[in-house]
C-alpha cells in the first residue's frame, strides 16, 4: 500500500491541537512531522505516493461510534440498515470504526448468537466494527460464556432492565452477571429503565385511549430512568463491576452517575446527539403519527425540565463519557407504521450513525464544548472505553490510519434527499444544518470518501478484536 502525507491541517487530539503533518505508510501512521521539519526532508511530499492539503483543515481520528444496530431484529421487524449499508453511512459522516451488538434472546447459548453476528457482518463493513454482546437470558451457561467471549474480542456485555419478556434480566440476573463482570474486568453496559413501571403505564395509557407517540414519552417518564440507573449503580457498588449506562436522556440519571464517580465508582455515561437536540415536545408531539420517527428508548426528554442543556454541561465535566448514536433505524413505511394505533407497536429506534461527527462539531462551533473534548467524547474515549486504544481514537504513530479531515468551512445540510446515505425513508434531522463537513475519510489508510464521493468497497472492513476496557481504574 501507499505512503500519504496528510499536509497543512491542524491535529486535533484529546488534549491539544497542532499544525503538524501526519505520515502513513500502508495501513498504520508513522510519524507526525512538523511542518518544514529538516529530520526527515524538506522535500517528503515529493517522496510520498499521495498528498491530502488540509490547509485550513482538522485532522481528526476517524470517529468512534461505540453504539449501532445494524439489521437489528426488533418490535416484529429488523432495523433498516444493513452492516453494509449502515456502515457505508458511517463512513460518510467520519465514522471509522462502530461496536454494534450481538443479541441473545431466551433459550440461545451466547456462542451461537455472536456467530451469527459475524456472519451478517464479515465481508460486508464498509469500515472496522466490533461487538458488544447483549445477554438477554442470565444463567449458568450465558455466565460462563462470557469468559470464551472476552478471549474472542467481545469485551463488554449489555443487559436490559427495560423490555419484559424481551431482553430484560432481573435484579438478580443482572447481579450474577455483573459478579462475572467484576471477575473478569469485562464492562457491564446496561439499559437503565424500569420496565416492569414502564410496562404497566403503557397499558393505562392505551386504555385510556391515548395511542399516539407522544405517549410512547410519557409513559417513560425521567423517574423510571432515574431510578433504573440508581439501582444498576448500587449493583455494580455490591459486586465491584465496572458499569456503562447507555444512552442517557435524564438530567437526574446523569445526577445519580456524576454522583457515584464523585466516590470514585468505575461508573461511566453515554449519551447520543438525539438527546442533545431533540425534545418530547418538539419531536414526539409534532402532529398526527409523525412523532413515530422519533419513538427510542430512552425517550427524549422534556425541554422545559431543561435536560438537554443539562446533558451538555455533563459533557463537560466529564460525567458523560462518550457520545454514540444508537443507531436503530426503523422506516416510515411498513415499521414505524405498525404502531400507527398503538404506540407500544411503534419499533424504537433513532437512525443517526452518519452526523454524529456533525452534529457533535455544531457543539464546537455553538460554544458548548471544545475541539479537544468533540475528538474525545466522539473518538479517543470510546476507543479507550472499548479497548481499541491506541489503535483507534487517536493520531499518533502506530496507531491505524483511521483519519478524518474536517473543513470548518464547509457546511452540511442534512436531509434525506441532501447528505443522507442510510437506508431509511426520512431523516431524524431533517432541515438540520452544521457549519462543517467531512472533507476526506481514510480507513486503515484507504482513501474511501472525498467530498461526498465514496471511494471504499463493501468488504473494506475488518472485526476488531478488543482489549479490556483501558479506561478502569
Ligand atoms: N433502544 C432503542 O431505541 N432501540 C434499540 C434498543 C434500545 O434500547
Ligand atoms: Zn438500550
Ligand atoms: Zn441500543
Amino acid at each position: 500500500m501507499a505512503t500519504i502525507l496528510i499536509s497543512g491541517g491542524t491535529v486535533i487530539s484529546a488534549t491539544g491541537r497542532q499544525l503538524i503533518d501526519v505520515l502513513i505508510d500502508g495501513e498504520t501512521i508513522v510519524a507526525l512531522i512538523e511542518p518544514g521539519s529538516s529530520t526527515l526532508g524538506t522535500d517528503l511530499a515529493g517522496n510520498v505516493d499521495k498528498v491530502i492539503d488540509a490547509t485550513g483543515k482538522y485532522v481528526i481520528p476517524g470517529g468512534v461510534d461505540a453504539h449501532t444496530h445494524m439489521q437489528m431484529p426488533f418490535g416484529g421487524t429488523t432495523a433498516s440498515d444493513t452492516f453494509e449499508t449502515g456502515t457505508r453511512a458511517a463512513a460518510f459522516g467520519g465514522t471509522t470504526t462502530i461496536v454494534d451488538f450481538a443479541i441473545q434472546t431466551p433459550g440461545q447459548r451466547l456462542q451461537e448468537t455472536l456467530a451469527q453476528w459475524h456472519e451478517k457482518a464479515a465481508g460486508n463493513c464498509a469500515i472496522d466494527y466490533g461487538f458488544h454482546q447483549i445477554i438477554g437470558d442470565v444463567n449458568d451457561e450465558s455466565i460462563s460464556a462470557m469468559g470464551e467471549l472476552i478471549t474472542e474480542g467481545v469485551t463488554s456485555f449489555k443487559l436490559f432492565m427495560a423490555y419484559p419478556g424481551v431482553y430484560y434480566s432481573n435484579d438478580g440476573q443482572i447481579l450474577r452477571a455483573m459478579q462475572k463482570s467484576a471477575a473478569t474486568g469485562a464492562l457491564m453496559m446496561m439499559h437503565a429503565e424500569n420496565g416492569i413501571a414502564i410496562d404497566e403505564l403503557v397499558s393505562q395509557h392505551l386504555k385510556r385511549g391515548e395511542t399516539s407517540p407522544y405517549y410512547h414519552g410519557v409513559s417513560r417518564p425521567w423517574q423510571l430512568e432515574e431510578e433504573a440507573t440508581h439501582r444498576a449503580i448500587m449493583l455494580a457498588d455490591v459486586t465491584g463491576a465496572p458499569l456503562y449506562v447507555v444512552h442517557v436522556s435524564a438530567r437526574q440519571a446523569l445526577e445519580q452517575i456524576a454522583t457515584a464517580r464523585g466516590r470514585g465508582a468505575n461508573v461511566f455515561a453515554e449519551t447520543c446527539p438525539q438527546y442533545l437536540y431533540l425534545s418530547l415536545e418538539e419531536q414526539l408531539g409534532a402532529p398526527g403519527f409523525e412523532g413515530a420517527k422519533w419513538v427510542c428508548s430512552t425517550p427524549l426528554r422534556s425541554r422545559a425540565e431543561g435536560h438537554q442543556d443539562e446533558l451538555w454541561k455533563f459533557i463537560r465535566t466529564g460525567d458523560v463519557a462518550g457520545v454514540a448514536t444508537d443507531h436503530c433505524p426503523f422506516c416510515m413505511v411498513d415499521q414505524k407504521e405498525l404502531g400507527i394505533s398503538d404506540f407500544s407497536k411503534i419499533p424504537n429506534g433513532i437512525g443517526g450513525v452518519e452526523h454524529r461527527l456533525d452534529l457533535m462539531y455544531q457543539g464546537v462551533v455553538d460554544g458548548k464544548i471544545t475541539l479537544e473534548r468533540w475528538v474525545e467524547v466522539c473518538a479517543t474515549t470510546p476507543a479507550r472505553m472499548f479497548g481499541m486504544y491506541p489503535r483507534k481514537g487517536v493520531i499518533s504513530p502506530g496507531a491505524d490510519a483511521d483519519v478524518v479531515v474536517y473543513d470548518p468551512n464547509g457546511h452540511t445540510s442534512i436531509g434525506v434527499e441532501k447528505t443522507h446515505h442510510m437506508n431509511m425513508d426520512y431523516s431524524a434531522w431533517e432541515g438540520f444544518e452544521i457549519d462543517g463537513a467531512v472533507d476526506t475519510v481514510l480507513s486503515r489508510g484507504k482513501k474511501i470518501v472525498e467530498r461526498r464521493t465514496y471511494l471504499g468497497s463493501r468488504a473494506d472492513g475488518r472485526f476488531v478484536r478488543r482489549e479490556l476496557s483501558q479506561n478502569l481504574i
